[in-house]
């Protein structure tokens, strides 16, 4: 049973390789993303540990000047009007800092140190001969002081779009998107409804909010001036794979003879202000710079913070997932939000559905923090969930069926690696 759905998950991975990085979906993404490359990465390794390098360097040479990794780099030969917003969008060429290809000026969460790091273990070998960590790490380094320098808000990391959190229309962002006035529908043409029923997608009122966003930022020369930008937030998961990475850094550093000191302080420094800041009612939320407050609201971001090492508020969270919001074990997938929360949609994206990356994430979590028993029977969930469904971009949280796109990378990703 498990041959077949390795051998199936390969065949996803093989089949949205370009030659030198993965596609998320032939069909509604096709170009390379960040975070979704860090996921696919940490399942390639299992396949070829030559393509997970490959992944990770393709999207590092996209990196531009100021450090920033780019969360879409563009495939200049995908048809333009393949994916809105497009190059002709972004206009990152008009940029002093942008590297040759072109991309997008926002970023995504940063789990890439991570995913080096479990890369390097696959294989340390072939990787030193390689010289993958060298080559890397001081892109890595700088990947993290652009997020430190320019998004830096007390030890944490803001985030200035919904897009950069991941989950683009998560509830957390609803109060403050509320306040962002959308750009009318008429002024621009989505494409993610030619592939995907409008019912498991953000609204045409999200995307007007999300255009106008991500237009004055760019309109602003990309240039992180978090005091007069609309949307500023502190979210857990972009915080908690920050301080991840970080102690990912740590390892990496400590491999090539360099300093493990910084990254172990700022690891430390960034997990004691995810429980300062962000912890309350035995979750953690996120936090709007300019209102001053956290939303309340709970999603499955807020789980995420276990995969930081040492994390004291650890066996909170653990029940948390176990309450009634989350029911772990008792789903078919973790949903995005709050089963008992106002805005729980279970077909609708990321207001309810299970996804396969953050379901991950819960997993490596409860592993590092000794949750074993659950770790195990959330990897056996997740494996069903994958028989049934396939490799859908995610599922209804109760039934499992499919949702979104067929075929999507991190979801064979994630699966491969659990299976091996
Ligand atoms: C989704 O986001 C993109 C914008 O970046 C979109 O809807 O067009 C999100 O699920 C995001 O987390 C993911 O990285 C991306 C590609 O899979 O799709």
């Amino acid at each position: 049973m498990n041959a077949a759905l390795d051998r199936a998950a390969v065949n996803v991975l093989l089949a949205n390789w370009t030659g030198a990085y993965t596609v998320p979906s032939r069909a509604l993404y096709p170009h390379q993303w960040s975070w979704d490359s860090a996921f696919v990465a940490i399942g390639l390794r299992h396949l070829s540990v030559r393509r997970a390098q490959r992944e990770l360097e393709s999207l590092f040479g996209a990196q531009w000047a100021d450090g920033r990794v780019p969360h879409i780099v563009f495939d200049r030969a995908a048809p333009p009007e393949g994916y809105f917003p497009g190059p002709e969008f972004w206009r990152s060429a008009a940029h002093p800092a942008s590297p040759a290809v072109a991309t997008s000026g926002l970023v995504q969460p940063p789990v890439h140190a991570l995913a080096v790091w479990l890369t390097f273990r696959a294989d340390p070998g072939q990787a030193r001969r390689r010289g993958f960590l060298p080559r890397l790490y001081p892109k890595l380094v700088a990947w993290h002081r652009y997020l430190a320098t320019r998004r830096g808000v007390d030890d944490l990391v803001a985030i200035v779009h919904p897009w950069e959190s991941g989950m683009d229309n998560s509830p957390a962002w609803d109060d403050a998107l509320g306040r962002v006035e959308p750009t009318p529908a008429g002024a621009f043409r989505r494409r993610d409804l030619h592939h995907v029923q409008a019912a498991q997608r953000p609204t045409d009122t999200d995307y007007g909010r999300y255009v106008r966003l991500a237009a004055d930022y760019r309109d602003s020369g990309y240039a992180d001036h978090l005091a007069d930008a609309q949307f500023v937030l502190l979210d857990p998961m972009v915080n908690a794979l920050y301080a991840a990475s970080e102690s990912a850094l740590a390892d990496i550093a400590a491999e090539i003879g360099a300093d493990p000191r910084p990254h172990c302080e700022a690891a430390a420094r960034t997990g004691a202000a995810l429980v300062t800041r962000l912890f309350a009612d035995e979750f953690c939320h996120a936090w709007d710079v300019h209102e001053r407050r956290l939303d309340r609201q709970r999603t499955v971001a807020g789980l995420t913070p276990l995969v930081v090492a040492d994390l004291p508020v650890a066996p909170a969270l653990v029940k948390s997932a176990l309450g009634e919001h989350f029911r772990l074990g008792r789903t078919a997938l973790p949903p995005s939000y709050d089963l008992t929360g106002p805005a729980f949609d279970p077909d609708r994206y990321w207001r309810g559905p299970g996804w396969f990356n953050t379901t991950w994430l819960i997993w490596h979590g409860l592993t590092l923090h000794g949750e074993l028993g659950h770790a195990d029977r959330l990897r056996d969930a997740t494996l069903t969930a994958a028989r049934q469904a396939g490799f859908r971009e995610y599922v209804h949280p109760f039934s499992g069926e499919g949702r979104g796109v067929t075929d999507f990378s991190w979801t064979a990703a994630v699966v491969l690696d659990l299976l091996r």
